[in-house]
């Protein structure tokens, strides 16, 4: 009789990489088993572009996003330090990923977000899962200051990304890529919002090659939103702007980290239009079958308009999938609408 094919249960980026992470057998576990996300082929994109190009699906993480990677690390961390809540600002995945994580802690969490912008999904998550939620009149760099402020006076645990936790648990993606690709890519292209995630991506690739796990690391291609592109212009942005909710941040905490990275990797920072992020999240879900938030989309459009100026030449490249479509369905609402109801007969239908 032939039944299923067995694999071991996945235990979590935390007891997967152990090695490689600040925990120790007295650190309490927080996960919802995190990590292990697709790695999965372009079948359409990539050979148009002349790459052979792989989606790294992000939007897979129980939560939705890749910040659940760092959030099991930062919240075991916090339970561990005895802190009696968690406190983060966000533009919506990180909320929504502190409140999953939080809830599963048994800690209260406490949310402070952009009074305008926040997609629809991620907040209708801080709500279920019991988060205390407040709005600033400000953008997400506003709410960040007052964050700060916030966690200090308080004594609440800061569980965004400038948390070192954050990033220690989101370099496990990189392992990730590695183990499963048996190399480095040549290139890692993703959207840049706080700079959290292209820190934490090198920081990976550079302890797996110290460690001799890779003999080559990608060049890091940060791409961002042309409004909100700090990185790409070299100072802050006053009032970032763009479509993808998620990147708009016009000061960057981790700026120093994201600037190490594309300068060590030899790679770049670029910037893409509004129209260019959601043609290629159309593209994205009508050629690939991969549904992501506008932001998400921005390191394929990166990757395109890299392609036009100089082409590839069938490259490995990881393009990382940060977030998932259902969180933002406005940023869809253009793709179609519900048609009249006909009556439920052949001739009609
Ligand atoms: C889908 O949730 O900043 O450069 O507060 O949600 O590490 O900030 C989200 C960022 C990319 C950018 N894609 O990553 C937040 C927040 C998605 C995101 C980014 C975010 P970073």
């Amino acid at each position: 009789m032939q039944g299923r094919v067995q694999t071991p249960t996945w235990p979590g980026v935390i007891e997967a990489y152990r090695a490689f992470l600040p925990v120790t057998p007295q650190t309490p576990v927080v996960t919802l088993l995190e990590g292990n996300t697709p790695l999965v082929e372009s079948v359409r994109l990539g050979p148009r572009l002349g790459l052979r190009l792989f989606f790294k699906l992000e939007s897979t993480n129980p939560t939705g996003s890749f910040k659940d990677r760092g959030m099991t690390v930062a919240v075991s961390k916090a339970l561990e330090a005895g802190s009696r809540a968690v406190v983060c600002a966000s533009t919506g995945n990180t909320a929504a990923s502190a409140a999953a994580y939080a809830a599963r802690a048994g800690l209260p969490c406490l949310i402070i977000l952009p009074a305008e912008g926040v997609a629809q999904g991620k907040l209708v998550q801080v709500f279920a899962h019991g988060a205390r939620l407040v709005a600033v009149d400000g953008g997400f760099d506003a709410a960040l200051a007052v964050t700060r402020e916030v966690s200090e006076r308080l004594g609440l645990a800061l569980v965004n990304s400038v948390n070192p936790h954050r990033l220690e648990g989101q370099k496990t993606a990189a392992f990730e890529i590695c183990d499963v690709l048996g190399r480095a890519p040549d290139l890692l292209a993703l959207p840049v919002g706080n700079a959290g995630n292209i820190t934490a991506y090198w920081r990976g690739f550079v302890e797996y090659h110290a460690d001799s796990r890779i003999t080559s690391r990608p060049r890091m291609l940060g791409v961002q939103a042309a409004g909100a592109a700090p990185l790409v212009e070299g100072r802050p942005v006053e009032r970032p702007q763009t479509v993808a909710s998620a990147i708009r941040i016009g000061n960057p905490a981790s700026w120093q980290g994201a600037v190490t990275a594309v300068r060590e990797s030899g790679g770049l920072f670029t910037k893409v239009s509004d129209e260019a992020i959601l043609a290629a999240q159309k593209q994205l879900a009508a050629e690939e079958g991969l549904l992501v938030e506008p932001a998400s989309a921005a390191g394929l459009a990166g990757l395109q308009q890299i392609s036009a100026a100089q082409p590839f030449n069938g490259e490995t490249v990881v393009c990382i999938l940060t977030g998932h479509g259902l969180k933002d369905p406005e940023s869809l609402l253009r793709a179609g609408t519900l048609p009249a109801p006909v009556t439920p007969t052949f001739g009609a239908v």
